[in-house]
């Protein structure tokens, strides 16, 4: 496998700390212009990271929907855990780590590590141009991802509280992996990968972000470098038990009191769209939504992708076998997630060539 990928991307450091997990066999190939324009857009048919081309010139896209694959075909050892309490608190993680940090990441890349960020860019996509070309063409590749940040919420009356917000998680974090080596104890899993996608290239990476965390956070700053190095490389969680470890309890509860309201609202906003729908594609996003952040609020841009993920949480709740359903909605409960357990769609969406769909 090749990876299409760069150490400034928020979602390759999630599939890379995954592959390198596993141990499967691959080669990082950062993603210059040239990728971009001669295997991404071909394949793909827009400009994302990462991509996997396998050796048979299939093309995979989709961090969540690689590793899905990927542990079908390679089980062992497995990246969720069979309990499961266990599993879906990775899942909720990973949905956070996903698609919330990027409120942190994104505010702290753009405002506080752009000058970094802008080199790391034009170094990426014009390895050959020297640095003074290489500012001019990072500025330009940087524009829609800086642009981006009115559409996630961040705006100057929301940034500090996502500051706030993300210095009461680091505090939670650094408890948890001042005891725990990972999310769930022993091993990682998919709530480690996708937690490090913003706590990796973004909140590590990034300069001012990595000194912050390395004031604040040590123990953190150990979990990513355990991450990063792949440390326990093939290490399985423990089976025989389904708790989460109670250091665990006050991120999810963050993760679920802020990210929740977003999730539920966008069910609706993707039912109200399909229901005036004139076809099966989905844009990117369908319009605006409020959402709060501590004592702010703001609007953001409403992300059907978000139903998508939250699609696998809601299908693994259903899953659980009755004998262990009222445990599992207790868990939900505690963490502030009841409403899980009692969704529905009424329109679903799915993944096809790359694009998001409405599936009925
Ligand atoms: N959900 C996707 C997100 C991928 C993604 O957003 N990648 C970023 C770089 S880290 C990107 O290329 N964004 C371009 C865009 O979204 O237009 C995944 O898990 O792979």
């Amino acid at each position: 496998m090749r990876m299409y990928g760069a150490e400034v991307s928020y979602f390759s450091g999630k599939l890379r700390a995954y592959l390198d997990w596993k141990g499967l066999d691959y080669a990082e190939i950062p993603a210059s212009r040239d990728v971009y324009i001669h295997k991404i857009l071909p394949n793909i048919g827009w400009l994302v990271i990462p991509v996997i081309e396998r050796d048979d010139g299939a093309y995979m896209q989709d961090t969540t929907e690689i590793i899905r694959r990927l542990e079908t075909e390679v089980p062992e050892p497995p990246v969720l855990p069979a309990g499961p309490i266990q599993a879906l608190a990775s899942m909720i993680l990973e949905l956070y780590g996903d698609e919330w940090l990027v409120l942190p990441a994104m505010h702290y890349r753009w405002n506080h590590n752009r000058d970094f960020a802008i080199a790391e860019f034009g170094a990426l996509s014009a390895p050959d141009l020297p640095p003074e070309e290489q500012r001019a063409v990072g500025e330009r590749i940087a524009k829609p991802f800086a642009g981006a940040l009115p559409a996630l919420g961040i705006n100057p009356a929301t940034t500090e509280a996502i500051e706030e917000s993300y210095l009461a998680l680091l505090r939670e974090l650094e408890r948890h992996f001042s005891v725990h080596d990972y999310v769930l104890g022993r091993a990682p899993s998919l709530g480690d990968f996708g937690l490090f996608g913003p706590l990796y290239a973004h909140l590590f990476r990034d300069p001012e972000s990595g000194a912050l965390m390395r004031s604040k956070a040590p123990a953190v700053v150990r979990w990513v470098e355990r991450i990063r190095s792949a440390a326990d490389r093939g290490r399985a969680m423990q089976g025989g038990t389904d708790a989460v470890p109670s250091t665990l309890l006050p991120i999810l509860r963050r993760a679920m009191s802020e990210h929740l309201p977003v999730l539920l609202d966008t069910v609706e906003q993707v039912a109200a769209f399909a229901h005036s729908a004139s076809d099966r594609n989905l844009p990117r996003a369908i319009g605006f939504h409020s959402f709060r952040i501590g004592d702010a609020a703001g609007q953001r841009a409403v992300f059907p992708y978000v139903q998508w993920m939250l699609q696998h949480v809601v299908d693994k709740i259903q899953s659980v076998p009755p004998d262990e359903r009222p445990a599992v909605v207790r868990f939900l409960e505690d963490i502030g997630a009841g409403a899980l357990a009692e969704l529905r769609f009424k329109t679903r969406v799915r993944r096809q060539d790359f694009q998001l769909v409405l599936d009925n």
